[in-house]
């Protein structure tokens, strides 16, 4: 049976704060604080073991291989040798917002009857541009199963392609034909534009998706400019309900005319700019909540806690719940870790609509895995890590050992090894 499956990115043990992020103002502000890698890891986990009992399908993946030695071998240098900017660069543990892994196109919307993926290039930040080789080798490894998944390998740069937190599907429920709506900027403000509307097109042909369910809306520049340098920090969608703050898009009315047409059962649930900011929106992170649908079929977001110190978004909040809306639960969790860098509930987490049982069980989450990887982290997982540290090699053998244990853990030492 055809079902949503978020698979989490599990944080990495060389989660840190160098400020790596054009345009990512959290990534910016937070730039030298000393981060906690161990609490950031046990905060995604709990996240992901709350939604298996809330009674949603939960899939992982693995943090990538920390210092990328690999990849500054490409750069002609080594991690002894590199210089702090690339070797902080070789270092990032960014992998764990899966929702910049790849793009999916469910199979009820592609010619061929099967999900694909493609995986992003997330060309336009260096510290980013080397996770796809490895996103490529854990895709191919979950979605083995080619009479369901077809995975494809990054669109080719200069196009920058950020995945899923571009792409929105609207649909009336997960295993119908969807619509999907693809987000991009364009350059010329004062932040990079990441999502390039060449590389949008490009995946929808490579899914093989049908033009006329298939949109292409430009990001408000007013949004790129205010920090949303993805389009799900100030929008998601979930089966029939689109859930967007007013300055989303370029021209709002022409995307929501569009969707009406092509989907007239869709509600939009438009939060206005004189009841919550672009400001307030960004920071407290209100639209990156995952917006999923219970198993009683009930609508819920699930919130980074910084939404709900956020006195104007949680009074609009409050009165959605307390009216009609289609959102009727709100679920709050503490990832401070990972939202100091930019990265709320919804980055962490890549949405794969497809048949738990097509993919392979090593990705998939259970209770007692859940309790084995948290074990494990406890462990391992460094407390904190302070910028300077990223030059002592101690720091790099931790994160190494504390990766390969990971793989060892859950069957798949054959993604430890130092190239892809
Ligand atoms: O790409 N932060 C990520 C955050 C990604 C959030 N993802 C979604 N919105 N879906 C980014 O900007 C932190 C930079 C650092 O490590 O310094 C960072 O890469």
């Amino acid at each position: 049976m055809l079902t949503e499956i978020n698979f989490d990115g599990i944080v990495g043990p060389s989660h840190n704060y160098a400020g790596l992020s054009l345009g990512n103002l959290a990534s910016a502000k937070n730039f030298g604080k000393v981060s906690a890698p161990r609490a950031a890891a046990l905060q995604g986990l709990a996240k992901m073991r709350a939604n298996l009992e809330r009674g949603l399908p939960q899939g992982l993946f693995l943090p990538q291989r920390r210092p990328d030695e690999a990849w500054l071998n490409l750069l002609g240098t080594t991690v002894e040798d590199a210089s702090p900017t690339l070797r902080a660069n070789a270092l990032s543990a960014s992998s764990m917002w899966a929702a910049n892994a790849a793009t999916v196109s469910p199979a009820p919307d592609s010619a061929d009857g099967r999900c694909h993926l493609t995986v992003a290039n997330l060309a336009t930040m260096p510290h980013r541009s080397h996770e796809w080789r490895e996103t490529l080798a854990q895709l191919q490894i979950a979605f083995a199963n080619s009479e369901h998944f077809a995975v494809h390998a990054p669109v080719p740069p200069p196009f920058g392609d950020e995945g899923a937190a571009n792409h929105m599907r609207l649909c009336a429920g997960h295993a119908s034909p969807g619509v999907e709506v693809f987000v991009y900027g364009v350059a010329g403000g004062p932040f990079p534009a990441r999502q390039h509307r060449e590389a949008s097109e490009a995946v929808a042909r490579i899914h093989r998706l049908t033009p006329e369910r298939t949109v292409f809306a430009r990001q408000s520049d007013e949004a790129i400019a205010a920090g949303a340098f993805h389009n799900d920090v100030v929008a998601v969608a979930n089966e029939r309900v689109l859930f967007t703050h007013e300055l989303a898009f370029a021209d709002r009315e022409a995307l929501y005319t569009q969707l009406r047409e092509k989907l007239p059962e869709i509600e939009i649930v438009e939060v206005p700019a004189a009841a919550v900011s672009l400001a307030d929106a960004i920071s407290s992170y209100l639209f990156n909540a995952q917006l999923v649908t219970l198993p009683s079929g009930e609508m819920a977001l699930v919130l980074p806690g910084e939404a709900r110190e956020t006195p104007a978004v949680w009074q609009w909040l409050e009165a959605h719940v307390a009216g009609n809306g289609p959102i009727r639960h709100l679920f709050v969790h503490d990832l401070r870790e990972s939202m100091a860098n930019g990265g709320g509930p919804a980055c962490l987490r890549l949405r794969v609509v497809a048949d738990p049982d097509a993919v392979n069980p090593r990705f998939i989450a259970t209770p007692g895995k859940l309790d084995r990887i948290e074990g494990l982290v406890a462990r391992l997982w460094p407390e904190r890590i302070a910028v300077e540290d990223l030059s002592d090699p101690a720091l790099w053998r931790a994160c190494l050992e504390a990766r390969a244990a990971l793989c060892a853990e859950l069957g798949l030492s054959e993604l430890d090894r130092a190239s892809f």
